[in-house]
């Protein structure tokens, strides 16, 4: 049945839409199934994302029509559709009246997914008016927090260089506890790995009162702030509570240096909610695995990398991984950056909208997958800055010297590319650093060919 007369107005302009701020815009990439006009399937594509189906039903009346979403952009040679959502279809919180990420999701992105006339479509972009950034929580705190808590500026206090407690799994307490002292001797922030959490070989009751120790000790012996970022993922909502609250109680008169890991793509917007909600003085570490289900590039559905990082700065992540941008070892390429500046900018233009903030509190680009010091400088140079959090697990671990050298191996590259440094000269004067380039000699033959004659041996 082709609803275009009802859930297509391509005579809507996109700037009235924006000017009238009563509409959530979305940008797809859509491909109908073969058989079925592009008009006629974004028609029912809007449909179903509102207030359709595949049929008319006898208890549709004038108001409902009134909320329909509709289609008022297509260039079917490029695969573009875009829908104007009215923002009265979005559910709406009964206990403050705020809006939810999940409806967000379930109506532009659920059933959607799997229609029989579409061949897949994917979100590339969306814009929020500006009662709904009023509406969605954003982050409550954000780098500034963890820059003061390290005794930095609280702007511009620059790169927090951190870890993953690595290997990912399989570390009883003590051992745990050990890795994280000996980073900590060098390095600013660890996080557990995104599955690290009550396994019965480290029970969180034997191990963060062991870490909590080990950070007292390398605060004590650097004479530096140190943080900890605890995941609280969980199924329940219970149980994020009672370990978030244990942690915190653990960690005392230092619990401001504990941010709280939520694996916010496989656990959902209600867990991010719950951390954020529950737990606002804590700083909310988002991680995304399973992300590049729908992210990757080689997804033809769900939504980009891009739009993932947007929609976590409205839920309220303070810090979200945002990959490596070809620098390290997950998929990305360099204008993957645009990840990165989407959230922790007061404006941007994204591929398809330009986005203001109204000063929504920035999300943290975190940085990590595959990282060491040999790959920053470059990393550096692509983003423009180092207002990030990089966590390098193997490139911590798997430094040869010991953790605390990789770790100010990792600080000694963001020096360097500040610096604007020839990072084999800079080597010279910085041993760590020098160390890293015979830790991952893969890399430094990829990245700083004829480093051996240089390097090698000069800093025994
Ligand atoms: C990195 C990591 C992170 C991934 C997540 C891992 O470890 O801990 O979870 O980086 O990817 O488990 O692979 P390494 P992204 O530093 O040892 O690679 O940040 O792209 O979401
Ligand atoms: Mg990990």
């Amino acid at each position: 049945m082709d609803q275009s007369n009802r859930y297509a107005d391509l005579s809507l302009r996109e700037e009235d839409l924006i000017k009238g701020g009563r509409h959530i815009l979305v940008a797809y990439k859509m491909k109908p199934k073969a058989g079925h006009g592009y008009l006629e399937a974004a028609a029912h594509f809007a449909a179903e994302s509102s207030t359709g189906t595949n049929v008319e039903v006898s208890t549709t009346d004038e108001f409902t029509k009134g909320v329909d979403a509709l289609v008022y952009w297509i260039d079917e040679a490029n695969e573009d559709m875009r829908i104007a959502y009215p923002l009265d279809l979005f559910d709406r919180n009964i206990t403050d009246g705020r809006m939810m990420m999940v409806s967000f999701l379930t109506l532009v992105i659920g059933n959607n997914q799997g229609m029989g006339d579409i061949q897949h479509a994917k979100i590339i972009d969306f814009w929020m008016p500006p009662r709904a950034i009023q509406l969605f929580d954003g982050p409550s705190k954000d780098i500034s927090d963890l820059w003061r808590v390290l005794g930095r500026p609280v702007q511009n206090g620059g790169y927090i260089a951190g870890t993953i407690i690595k290997p990912k799994l399989g570390l009883r307490p003590e051992p745990f506890a050990k890795a994280a002292y000996e980073f900590w001797l060098g390095g600013d922030f660890i996080k557990n790995d995104e599955p690290q959490g009550n396994q019965v070989f480290a029970p969180m009751k034997k191990t963060i009162p062991l870490v909590v120790d080990a950070m007292k000790r390398a605060m004590d012996e650097t004479g530096e702030a140190k943080l900890f970022s605890a995941n609280i993922t969980a199924d329940d909502h219970h149980e994020m509570i009672a370990r978030g609250e244990y942690i915190l109680e653990q960690f005392g008169p230092d619990a401001d240096k504990v941010a709280f890991l939520v694996d916010g793509y496989v656990g959902g917007p209600g867990m991010i909610t719950t951390a954020r909600r529950n737990f606002p003085n804590q700083y909310l570490h988002y991680h995304r695995a399973g992300h590049g289900a729908v992210t990757s590039p080689s997804a033809k559905r769900g939504y980009t990398a891009y739009v993932l990082a947007k929609m976590s700065r409205l839920q309220g992540a303070s810090g979200i991984h945002v990959g490596t941008m070809g620098y390290g070892k997950m998929e990305g390429e360099k204008d993957d950056r645009a990840i990165a500046y989407i959230i922790e900018r007061d404006s941007y233009t994204g591929p398809v909208y330009h986005q203001e903030w109204f000063g929504m509190k920035p999300t943290t680009p975190i940085i990590s997958g595959g990282m060491n010091a040999l790959r920053l400088p470059g990393f550096f140079e692509n983003l423009g800055h180092g207002n990030v959090i990089n966590t390098a697990g193997g490139g911590s671990y798997g430094h040869i010297d010991s953790p605390a050298a990789g770790a100010r191996s990792l600080r000694q590259a963001y020096d360097c590319w500040k610096a604007k440094a020839d990072p084999i000269e800079w080597a010279k004067e910085h041993r760590e650093f020098a160390r890293a380039f015979e830790s991952f000699p893969k890399d430094a033959d990829a990245l700083y060919p004829g480093w051996r004659e240089k390097l090698v041996g000069i800093h025994r």
